[in-house]
C-alpha cells in the first residue's frame, strides 16, 4: 500500500479522541479504475502466419491454439485483438511487436486503441 495510514480502506483517522485534540482526518479516496487499451494486430499480405503466431505466444501469453485462432481471425477479418491492458503495458507490447517485426523485415503492424 502506498497511500494510506489505514491501508486499503482509507478514512484512516475518522475517529477522534475524546479530549478535544485536533487530529488529522482522511476522507476515503475514490480511486478510479484505470483506462484500458486494446492491443490490435493488423493484417498484411507478407508477414508469415508462423511469425504472427510466434508474436502472440511470446508477447501475449497465448498458447499455440489460441495464437493460431487470433492470427486466422486477423488474416480473415483484417484486424484482431491480442489483449487488453493499461496504457503503459499496452504501449510496451506494441513497441515489442513492432521492434521484432522490423528486425525480421516483416511489415506487421500493431496498434493500440482506447476501450
Ligand atoms: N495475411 C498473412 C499471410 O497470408 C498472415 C497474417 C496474419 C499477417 C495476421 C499479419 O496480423 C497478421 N501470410
Amino acid at each position: 500500500m502506498t497511500t494510506g495510514a489505514a491501508g486499503s480502506g482509507g478514512n484512516g483517522m475518522a475517529g477522534r479522541p475524546s479530549h478535544g485534540t485536533a487530529v488529522a482526518t482522511r476522507t476515503k479516496v475514490a480511486r478510479k479504475r484505470p483506462d484500458l487499451y486494446r492491443v490490435l494486430l493488423l493484417n498484411d499480405d507478407y508477414t508469415p502466419m508462423e511469425f504472427v503466431v510466434h508474436v502472440l505466444m511470446r508477447f501475449f501469453n497465448k498458447n499455440e491454439e489460441e495464437a493460431t485462432h487470433v492470427m486466422l481471425h486477423v488474416h480473415h477479418h483484417g484486424v484482431g485483438e491480442c489483449g487488453i491492458y493499461t496504457f503503459e503495458i499496452a504501449e510496451t507490447k506494441v513497441t515489442q511487436v513492432m521492434d521484432l517485426a522490423r528486425e525480421n523485415q516483416h511489415p506487421l503492424q500493431c496498434v493500440m486503441e482506447k476501450k
